[in-house]
């Protein structure tokens, strides 16, 4: 069976927790919104009379329709090789992927403290806020507790004694505080040896050193979750200027937009996030 991703197609966002159990699985899929129409049918999807998904990511498995990443997660987990068989050991993992799940809110709030559908622009007072906050209580506390289950779990991988696809998640994570903060990560990172040697081998696996070198991979960017605190959004016409705006300890140098960066993908999915097409009159 050929699987169906459907994410905005220009961020890794919460899709990557997807696209990399499904390439560690060698599962086949396509990643419907990165061809031509796919964001329309993606959004179509969502219109579904029948168990329409509230966003991305969403996983069509045959006629199943799966949301929510730690849903999508559960499903492909056991199918696939990438969690326990038993019942206790699948709802475990499931428990430490939602913790991913709530983890990655608190990332994306770090830029986005106020809310999604406000601008950048006018919450960076709060972000600033946010962010430090974040790395002095929140990392240390949910980076902390993975590190603390795979030491106690012999060193190898978080649970069991199989890579299952919260070690994937915990390589992502690392990934993306690589890129969103570079240096608070960087100083961060002895606190974590356990947990950057699992990123280590995790990206030294077969399957996925070939997907990250692949074009399927899209790379880090600022308009996705882990995107730093460097965004500029301006006007209230959905338009996104690149660049930083500084002086923030976390800007990168880079004035000129990302590799990866779309603007008509950051102006697609604010416009969706603002739709009122869902909101209860
Ligand atoms: N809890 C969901 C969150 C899904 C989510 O927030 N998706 C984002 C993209 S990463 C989105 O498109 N949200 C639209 C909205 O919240 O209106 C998950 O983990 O999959």
């Amino acid at each position: 069976m050929r699987y169906e991703l459907y994410y905005w197609p220009g961020i890794q966002g919460r899709g990557e927790y997807v696209r990399l159990a499904l390439e560690e699985a060698g599962a086949d899929y396509v990643d419907v919104a990165r061809g031509a129409h796919g964001t329309a049918a993606m959004m179509k999807m969502m219109e579904a009379k029948t168990t329409p998904p509230f966003a991305p990511p969403f996983l069509k498995a045959g006629k199943l329709v799966i949301g929510q990443t730690a849903n999508i997660l559960f499903y492909l987990g056991s199918r696939h090789g990438l969690a326990p068989k038993t019942e206790a050991g699948r709802l475990w993992l499931h428990q430490l992927q939602l913790t991913v799940t709530d983890f990655v809110l608190e990332v994306h709030d770090t830029h986005h403290p106020l809310g999604p559908s406000l601008y950048y622009e006018d919450q960076k007072a709060a972000a600033k806020k946010r962010t430090d906050e974040f790395w002095s209580e929140r990392v240390p506390k949910y980076l902390g507790y993975f590190e603390r289950l795979l030491e106690d779990n012999g060193g190898n991988y978080v649970t069991g004694r199989r890579l299952t696809y919260i070690d994937l998640s915990t390589f992502q994570l690392v990934e993306g505080l690589r890129y969103a903060f570079p240096r608070r990560m960087k100083a961060f990172e002895r606190k974590i040896p356990g947990l950057v040697d699992l990123r280590d081998r995790v990206a030294a696996r077969p399957n996925i050193t070939a997907y990250l070198a692949s074009d399927r991979r899209i790379a880090f960017n600022e308009d996705g979750i882990f995107s730093g605190t460097t965004r500029r959004w301006t006007g209230k016409g959905m338009s996104f200027r690149d660049g930083p705006i500084g002086p923030d300890p976390e800007s990168r140098d880079s004035g000129s937009a990302p590799k990866g960066a779309s603007r008509n993908d950051s102006v697609f999915f604010y416009s969706f996030i603002n739709s009122r097409r869902y909101q209860a009159s």
